[in-house]
């Protein structure tokens, strides 16, 4: 869409309203939380480093506690010359000459890195320049992979213990963790070790609230090779079971639903290439790459008064359309004890009310609404079977609902229509008082 030039600078006002607002809950939200970013080699050797290092300090000034893995096998290939198959994907034995490759290579990432992390971003005038500590050391105890299927896979180890203490003081103190992809055993040995076993094994032994994964895809790929935005463990294991990932993407499915399975809130694969991608996957509803949660991320939950703006906002159009009765944040103060919200993460979706009346055993079903962006996947029938459970619980017989459009809604819902004489004689007055007409419909229960 073009806009004249007055209206244009009056659009991006109003969207940088629009998008601080929205990203205000996520902020509030992650403050204090731990996130362990586990950045690709491809990541690092590339000339969008020093953006992402603007948006990590962005991240630390915000409160989040940062733990950071980094990948180093860009930087193998370099010092070792493009035709060595050092990769642990082409070559998964580690023999000393090798070790001492990723010694190397491991050093001149993290340098970089701290360097790149050590700059004053543009943005940030150089007197309040956030001051990040950087903090490195033995966190990783490790022990050899041995021998498998009759192969000596020499220093390639595995993780056998995390030093969470270790690395929750220095979270503590304010500082940034940052991980290599190296581990020392018992006996003083190091081993090489993958990132993404190094990333979850850290992020479940200090139970972190998101382990991220940034890369060069913008998420994960479907089919059709569209990125897909959320997976719950469920969809997970079915996108596993139906084989059709490659082997990079099916190594991070497998690390997710192990993961989430341990305490890990969620799992994100995001561009690290994309400028600004980390932080619309943190701060925007629509996120840039591929979130990944234990339970759907819709849930279902008792609203409490802190809802109460939210659900106003939702219910307004409505009311000014005149599906919805008129509610004020007086009325919604002292009935919110009867209302139930949809939610995901820190978003009201949708919203139903149950009016009960004790005296007639009848429940009505009220202020039923769902978001326009999230109707027709079935989280209204989700918030009518809510109501029927609480009104079960309650042993109420019947549950009825007005409507002036969404009739044939419950009608397909096992709803039939009543009169209103069928009302409790409470609501039949409300009902003659407000003139609206509105049809009644039904359920036994
Ligand atoms: N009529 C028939 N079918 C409808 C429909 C409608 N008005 N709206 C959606 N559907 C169909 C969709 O086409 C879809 O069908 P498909 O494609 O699966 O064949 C199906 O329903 C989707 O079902 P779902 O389970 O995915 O449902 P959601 O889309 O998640 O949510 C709502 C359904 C009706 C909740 C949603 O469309 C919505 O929010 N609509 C606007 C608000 C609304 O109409 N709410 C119903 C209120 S009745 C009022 C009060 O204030 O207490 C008034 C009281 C009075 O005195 O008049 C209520 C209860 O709140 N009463």
């Amino acid at each position: 869409m073009n806009f004249p030039v007055g209206n244009q600078e009056f659009f991006h006002k109003n969207q940088f309203i629009h998008d601080f607002r929205q990203a205000s809950p996520y902020i509030h939200h992650l403050n204090g939380k731990t996130l362990v970013l586990a950045i690709s080699s491809h990541v690092l050797v590339s000339d969008k480093l020093a953006a992402l290092a603007a948006d990590i300090l962005l991240l630390t000034s915000l409160g989040m506690r940062l733990v950071i893995i980094h990948g180093c096998s860009q930087f193998i290939q370099a010092i070792a010359g493009r035709n060595t198959a050092i990769s642990i994907d082409e070559n998964p034995i580690t023999d000393e000459n090798a070790l001492e490759l990723v010694k190397q290579a491991s050093g001149i990432a993290r340098f970089n890195l701290e360097a790149t992390l050590s700059m004053i971003p543009t943005q940030v005038m150089e007197h309040s320049a956030p001051n990040v500590r950087i903090a490195g050391g033995n966190f990783l105890r490790a022990k050899p992979l041995g021998v498998i299927n009759g192969i000596d896979m020499g220093y390639s180890g595995c993780v056998r213990k995390v030093d969470a203490a270790a690395i929750e003081e220095r979270l503590a103190h304010n500082q940034l963790v940052l991980i290599s992809p190296i581990g020392h055993s018992l006996s003083g040995q190091s081993y090489r070790l993958q990132v993404n076993e190094v990333a979850q094994a850290v992020a479940e032994a200090i139970r972190a609230e998101k382990l991220i994964f940034l890369g060069t895809q913008h998420g994960l790929l479907d089919e059709k090779q569209q990125t897909i935005s959320e997976l719950n463990c469920i969809e997970i294991r079915q996108l596993l079971a139906r084989n059709i990932t490659d082997k990079r993407q099916t190594e991070l499915l497998q690390t997710a639903a192990r993961v989430l399975e341990h305490g890990v809130q969620r799992v994100h694969v995001v561009s690290g290439l994309q400028d600004g991608s980390l932080l619309q996957e943190l701060f925007t509803r629509e996120g840039s790459g591929t979130a990944m949660a234990k339970a759907p991320f819709m849930r279902i939950r008792r609203a409490e008064n802190k809802d109460i703006g939210e659900i106003l906002q939702l219910i307004a159009p409505l009311e000014a359309a005149g599906i919805l009765l008129p509610r004020d944040s007086e009325y919604m103060e002292n009935h919110i004890h009867e209302f139930s919200v949809l939610e995901q993460d820190c978003y009201v979706y949708g919203c139903v009310a149950l009016h009960v009346y004790p005296k007639d055993n009848a429940g009505e079903l009220a202020c039923l609404i769902v978001s326009p962006n999230a109707r027709a996947r079935g989280y209204g029938e989700l918030l009518l079977a809510h109501v029927i459970k609480q009104a079960q619980q309650l042993q109420l017989q019947t549950l009825f609902a007005l409507s002036t459009h969404t009739g044939d809604w419950f009608v397909e819902r096992g709803f039939t229509s009543a009169t209103l004489e069928q009302l409790p004689p409470k609501r039949q007055q409300q009902y003659t008082s407000n003139k609206r007409q509105s049809k009644i419909f039904c359920r036994q229960l």
